[in-house]
Parts: C-alpha cells; sequence; structure tokens
C-alpha cells in the first residue's frame, strides 16, 4: 500500500541481525533539513527491519559503532578531519557510503544526497544484504524530475489512481500528508524535483492565493530534498493579469513574468523552475484571443508561435525571469498541428518536432532544456528514438518517459517499462558518425552541455496503491533508478523492487521477474505489432483497441492501412523524408528496408500484407501469430501469480490477482479486435485457421 517499497518489514527467519550501529549522529541543519530525514528515517528502518531502536543526535563523537550521515562539509565541521578523497570529489547530489559493521558513514555532497545514501543503506538491510561497502556515486545528470498532470479540480489528466494529491476545487488540498509521503517515495529514488500540475496548465495555479498554497507543498517536500516545479499557461499574461497580449517580446509581458517569478520565489526559494507545453496540437495558430475563448475541441495550447515567435523567444521569456532566482525552465518539444489531410503522402506528424526545433538550434537560453518525448509521436508501445535527441548539439536536451501507461493498458495491464525505455536510451544516433546514445546525449556528456536529465509523467493519486496498481510502482521505482544510472540492468531493478515491496521469497522474486521481464513483449504481441503504433482509440481513452480510429483523423497517428498494403513510408525517396532526420548512417539504415528491424518495418515503410519479414512471416501472419502469443502469455500471468497464493497477504494477493485476471480477459478483446479488423481488410487468411474464412 502506501509504503510501497520503504515498508521496512523484518527479515524472515534464517537472516541474523548483522552488526548494527548503536546511535545515528544526524549532523544536520534545521528540524526541515534532508539529513534530519535521514536520521529520522534510519532510526525508523533499523527498528522496523530489526526491532532495534537507536537513539539519534545531532552531536556526538564519531564512535566506532556509530551510524554518522551529513554532508562532506558538515563531517569536517563536526569532527574536524576529512573523510577520504572519494568523498570529496563528490558532485551536486551525489554521496559516499561506507558500511564496515557496525561503523557506517553516510556523507552527501549536499544534504539532499546524505539523505539518498541513508536510503540507499536501507535499502541494503532491507533486503538482506550486509556486506561491507565502500564508494561514492554521482547522478548521471542534474534533473532527474516527475511530471505530474494533476488539475486544479483535483482530476487528473491521464490519471488511474484516483484524484489529486495536492489539488481540490481550484486551489491546494489543506491535508498535504500524501503529499509529503510522496516526497518520501522520491527521494527513495534519488528523484530531486516534481510539477506538481498538468502541462496543459490553468492560468490560476499561478495566482496570489494558488501560489500561497504550492507553497505548502514546497514546504512538506523540502525535508525530502525534493524541490517544486509548477508548469505555465503562456497566456496568462492575458487571463490573469489582464493584459491585451502574451506577446513574449512584449514589455508588459515580461515585467508580467517577471512579476509572478518574484512572487513565487518570495514563498518558495528554492523553486526549481518551470515547465512549458506551448503550440501543441493545434489546429493551426489562430488569433491570440480566439485560442482562449474559442468553445471548439482542442485548439491547442497557446504560444509564441501565435505572435509569430519562435519557439526559443517563447523559452527564453522565461528563462531570462528565473534566471535571476537560479530557476531552469523545460520547454517541450510536443509541438504539432493536427493534419487535417492524410491524402497527402508526405504530411507526417512525427516530422513535427525537428521540424520547429532543429533550425533553433543555439537560441536556447543556458538554463534552457528542451524536454523531448521518447520518440516522435506519443508514448507508443514501439517508437524509434526521436530524431531530435540528434538535431539539438548547441541546446539543452532532456528525456521526457511516461510512467502513467497511458497507451500500455493504464495500469489494469502489467506492462514493465523499462525494457521499452532501453530501446531508446541504448540507440546509437551516430552523430557525425560517432557514437551517440540517446543516454549520453540526455546528460550533456556526448555534446557538452551544461545542463541534461529527464522527467517522467508519473499519475499517481489518492488510491492506497499510489498508481492503483501495485505491481506497476515497479515502474516508478525504476525510473528513479535508471535517471540515477541509465546504465543498471532492467532486471536487477526489478529484483530489487520486489524484495522491497514483496520480501525476500525466492519464489515470489523469480515469478515477478518472469512475469514482468514477458510483460512488455506481449503487450506489443497482443496490441499493434512491427512498428505500426499501438493500435488504441485515438480519439477518447487511448485505452482498449479501435484500429479503426488510427486513420483519417487529424491527429496523424496513421497507419495507411488499406486492402492490400499498410504502413507509414517515411523514406526519403518515397514518402515524408521522416528517415532523413536522422544523422546518414541511421538514415541510411531506416531508408532501406533490408535494413530495417523488423519491429519497426511499418513505421518506416509502406508495404504489402504479403511482405516477408526477416523471420520467413509475411506481415499479416506475423499479426495473427503475434496476437495470439501475446494473449496466450497474458493468460499465464494469472496461473503464475496464483502459484504465490500464502506467499504474499492476501490483500494484495487479491488485488493483483484480480488484475492479471482483467488483462488476460482484454488481451482476448485485443487480439480478436485486432486480427479481424486486418483479416477483414486484407481478406488473407490465417495459416492457422484461426481468423477468418477458408
Ligand atoms: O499523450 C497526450 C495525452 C494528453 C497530453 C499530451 C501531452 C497532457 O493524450 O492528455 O496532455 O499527450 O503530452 O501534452
Amino acid at each position: 500500500g502506501l509504503q510501497a517499497w520503504l515498508r521496512y518489514a523484518p527479515l524472515p527467519a534464517g537472516h541474523n541481525a548483522p552488526a548494527l550501529p548503536s546511535s545515528i549522529i544526524a549532523l544536520n541543519s534545521s528540524a526541515s533539513s534532508p539529513v534530519n530525514t535521514a536520521g529520522q528515517e534510519l532510526q525508523k528502518g533499523i527498528q522496523g527491519i530489526f526491532g532495534k531502536t537507536l537513539r539519534v543526535s545531532s552531536t556526538g563523537k564519531a564512535t566506532s559503532a556509530a551510524a554518522v550521515v551529513g554532508t562532506v562539509s558538515q563531517f569536517q565541521k563536526a569532527f574536524g578531519n576529512s573523510p577520504v578523497t572519494d568523498a570529496l570529489s563528490l558532485e551536486e547530489d551525489g554521496f559516499w557510503l561506507n558500511v564496515q559493521g557496525s561503523t557506517v558513514q553516510i556523507l552527501g555532497q549536499n544534504e539532499r544526497g546524505a539523505l539518498y545514501g541513508a536510503f540507499e543503506y536501507l535499502s541494503m538491510l532491507a533486503q538482506g544484504n550486509f556486506s561491507d561497502v565502500q564508494y561514492a556515486t554521482n547522478p548521471a545528470a542534474p534533473v532527474r524530475w516527475i511530471n505530474s498532470w494533476d488539475n486544479m479540480d483535483g482530476s487528473i489528466t491521464r490519471g488511474f489512481g484516483g484524484n489529486s494529491i495536492f489539488f481540490a476545487n481550484g486551489g491546494v488540498l489543506s491535508n498535504l500528508t500524501r503529499a509529503a509521503e510522496y516526497a518520501r517515495l522520491l527521494s527513495s529514488i534519488r528523484i530531486n524535483a516534481a510539477v506538481v500540475n498538468d502541462v496543459n496548465a490553468n492560468f490560476t495555479t499561478i495566482n496570489p492565493e494558488n501560489i500561497q498554497g504550492v507553497g505548502r507543498i514546497a514546504d512538506v517536500f523540502r525535508p525530502y530534498g525534493v524541490q517544486l516545479g509548477l508548469s505555465l499557461d503562456f497566456a496568462s499574461p492575458m487571463e490573469l493579469g489582464n493584459l491585451s497580449t502574451y506577446d513574449p517580446l512584449d514589455d508588459g509581458v515580461i515585467a508580467f513574468w517577471d512579476d509572478i517569478t518574484q512572487q513565487i520565489y518570495d514563498r518558495i526559494p528554492d523553486f526549481a523552475g518551470y515547465l512549458v507545453k506551448a503550440d501543441s496540437e493545434g489546429k493551426f495558430f489562430v488569433s491570440p484571443s480566439a485560442m482562449l475563448n474559442s468553445t471548439e475541441f482542442n485548439l491547442g495550447t497557446p504560444g509564441p508561435l501565435v505572435y509569430n515567435r519562435t519557439l526559443a523567444q517563447g523559452a527564453n521569456l522565461f528563462a531570462q525571469a528565473i534566471k535571476p532566482f537560479g530557476g531552469i525552465v523545460m520547454y517541450r518539444a510536443f509541438v504539432y498541428n493536427q493534419l487535417p489531410d492524410e491524402a497527402i503522402w508526405t504530411a507526417d506528424r512525427a516530422n513535427a518536432a525537428v521540424d520547429f526545433f532543429q533550425p533553433l538550434d543555439g537560441q536556447f537560453d543556458d538554463n534552457v532544456i528542451v524536454q523531448i518525448k521518447y520518440g516522435p509521436i506519443d508514448f507508443q508501445v514501439r517508437e524509434p528514438a526521436s530524431p531530435l535527441f540528434a538535431n539539438l548539439l548547441e541546446t539543452n536536451t532532456a528525456l521526457e518517459l511516461q510512467v502513467a501507461q497511458e497507451y500500455l493498458g493504464q495500469q489494469t495491464h502489467l506492462v514493465y517499462l523499462p525494457p521499452l525505455w532501453r530501446t531508446i536510451l541504448d540507440f546509437d544516433l551516430r552523430v557525425q558518425n560517432q557514437s551517440s546514445f540517446v543516454r549520453d546525449v540526455i546528460t550533456g556528456e556526448r555534446f557538452k552541455r551544461p545542463l541534461g536529465g529527464s522527467a517522467a509523467v508519473v499519475n499517481v493519486g489518492l488510491n492506497d496503491t499510489w498508481l492503483g496498481s501495485h505491481l506497476a510502482m515497479s515502474n516508478l521505482y525504476a525510473y528513479g533508478r535508471l535517471a540515477w544510472d541509465w546504465t543498471s540492468d532492467s532486471e536487477e531493478i526489478l529484483q530489487d523492487w520486489t524484495r522491497l515491496t514483496f520480501g525476500l521469497d525466492e519464489t515470489v522474486i523469480d515469478t515477478i521477474t518472469q512475469m514482468s521481464m514477458a510483460s512488455w513483449p506481449a503487450y506489443e504481441n497482443y496490441s499493434g505489432n512491427l512498428g505500426e503504433q499501438t493500435l488504441n482509440d485515438i480519439l477518447y481513452t487511448h485505452f482498449g483497441p479501435n484500429p479503426q480510429t488510427l486513420d483519417n483523423t487529424p491527429w496523424g497517428q496513421w497507419t495507411r492501412a488499406d486492402h492490400t498494403s499498410i504502413g507509414m513510408d517515411r523514406t526519403v525517396s518515397n514518402g515524408t523524408g521522416f528517415s532523413g532526420q536522422y544523422p546518414p548512417e541511421v538514415a541510411a539504415m531506416f531508408e532501406d528496408i533490408e535494413t530495417t528491424p523488423d519491429n519497426l518495418l511499418l513505421w518506416f515503410h509502406h508495404v504489402n500484407y504479403t511482405q516477408k519479414l526477416k523471420s520467413g512471416k509475411t506481415v499479416i501472419q506475423h499479426f495473427y501469430d503475434a496476437h495470439y502469443e501475446g494473449a496466450e502469455t497474458a493468460h499465464q500471468f494469472v496461473g503464475m501469480w496464483e502459484s504465490l497464493k500464502g506467499k504474499i497477504d492476501d490483500e494484495r494477493f487479491e488485488d493483483v490477482l484480480y488484475r492479471q485476471v482483467f488483462q488476460a480477459g482484454h488481451s482476448i478483446v485485443w487480439r480478436d479486435a485486432i486480427v479481424n479488423f486486418y483479416n477483414n481488410i486484407s481478406g488473407i487468411p490465417d495459416d492457422a485457421g484461426r481468423v477468418g474464412h477458408h
């Protein structure tokens, strides 16, 4: 439930308690400091795991049997001597952990880092790992954020775990207990900031009353070292400030944002920064006030393009307002227009991000980070890495992931996401014919950028399970672990999470590992195959199968399926030109059907249903077989889970079982909807005789 992976459950019989420290010295600066939190957390953890209550003090002799936690400089001040050199060369948020039996030293570069180190030590103990260790660790990148899509009325966009833990009825909740518990979870996975309101932002979030309200959220985040961020509505100067314009170059608009920023920092001195979704998902750019007043469905979000200003001018407006306070601006690359006409063979929503942003490379201020969704479309079950990562050499970038399984079963299906994420992070873009992994671009490593990192959309709510599903929490846990080190192993992360969440029983660990590692491939099998997108209902829910909604809609998530053929031709030679947005080596690979991997075939090429894959099967037979296989795997999950009865508390056992039964049933709905759709449209029977007429 609420404790998620921070349960500190007693160890099962057979695990002898190790030599433990006999007291805790937390060198804290104040009651709201993360080091103070670290002291309490160590006390609580050791109490829970071993039933032993340690005294916590803020000073003391570093005796051989104490756990000392604090920053490197607090340590030097308190004890008059320096820790080992490894601890002296830590980077921001990094920590040094030294466990020698009952002598434990946890030193952060800053207070937040010290808290991370305390959680790390406790995670070892809770997993029954009592080894002596001694190492320094630093984050892959400074920006390790969460984006919440919570609305001021308490609803959550793409939320499947209940209403908001932050907002209700247009304001901030008076009881922020859950917000504090959430910050605790986030700091244990080393997330350092959370944006709390939806990117489709409402100007009321920054009215004077709500600035005080979000200030209270920042207050409960602070002891956990989690900073607050806010999404902005670009048209606020008109809506809130009563100006006649929101032109980013207008003096009144500039003064408006300077004033708002000052108000925010007056209340929240450690405010992290802004997140901006501008000029996104629009019809085409209409007049500034029509943008706001029209009742027409989704005209898109207002932005600088409304005034013929560039996206860089839009981003720099906020960057300049926030720079004096040390804040940053996350500017989303999710900018595209609706595409009315599928008859135009070269029209392609996937081209939009590079088309809009590449010409602006070098024009963004240094405290701007362009935040890029992992694929060019929208959190689909399979996409190639966004080519924008290869096109911004003089701009900070961050990767946007989605823990909320918007298109991936919405937390009623088990889909463990790290294997999908790794297809993006480990993709080599070959910029200038050199090794250019996406993970090295976003950390700032590849192009020597001062800033970079990641954000994940997380839709926790008031539900006791946070996400609406116990098993879905592995995705949140893994996101934090990966954002610290993008090369960590997906399966090892999962097993740590499983031990912390469900205990140390080997059968439980093996079973949850098998289910989780098989889950994304299974979902891909029973949804959309071969890079054809997920095939959900595009118009409203993004949930169950609805392949007929992909084509001939302005959302541009097309498959171009007709009676004989299917797929988006994204080649330069004959299609939308998208493959040409990658550097030459990668472009050449995707341009040629022979070198395009099967799993992206229909993303890049338009082919007959009878086209042979590298596996030797035809496209249509692959659809049939994959769908039966995927649904079969989803059915196996039920039996696998049932085998754990008695090894997991009944409450969580039943809750998960209910979901696995649902997933198994829904996988058949998926299977039959998709195979019948393509059987009808192509008229080609299934070799195995399961689908269609013979
Ligand atoms: O995936 C789409 C979602 C929208 C979302 C948008 C975005 C918050 O369906 O609900 O808006 O992406 O990322 O901005």
